[in-house]
């Protein structure tokens, strides 16, 4: 997360990866899962903070920041 925007904000990856998040921003931010492949949300994170997803099903993940609901994003995951 970097200038209140996931950065980048649509990714393709294959099942079996890990997508790491790092919130390079001084405000707070989250992933928040909105739909796609289910994944448990990760919290508020402040400044440095990291959040860690292990890919696991194949489909799109939409995912969006709570704290400021325009910041959404995507992963797309195939086998
Ligand atoms: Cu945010």
């Amino acid at each position: 997360m970097k200038n209140l925007a996931f950065a980048p904000p649509a990714v393709n990856a294959k099942v079996g990866r890990t997508v790491e998040w790092v919130n390079d921003d001084q405000p707070p931010h989250n992933v928040t899962y909105v739909s796609g492949p289910k994944f448990t949300s990760s919290g508020t994170m402040n400044m440095g903070a990291t959040f860690k997803l292990k890919l696991s099903q194949p489909g799109t993940i939409h995912y969006v920041c709570t704290i400021h609901p325009f910041m959404k994003a995507t992963i797309v995951v195939s086998k």
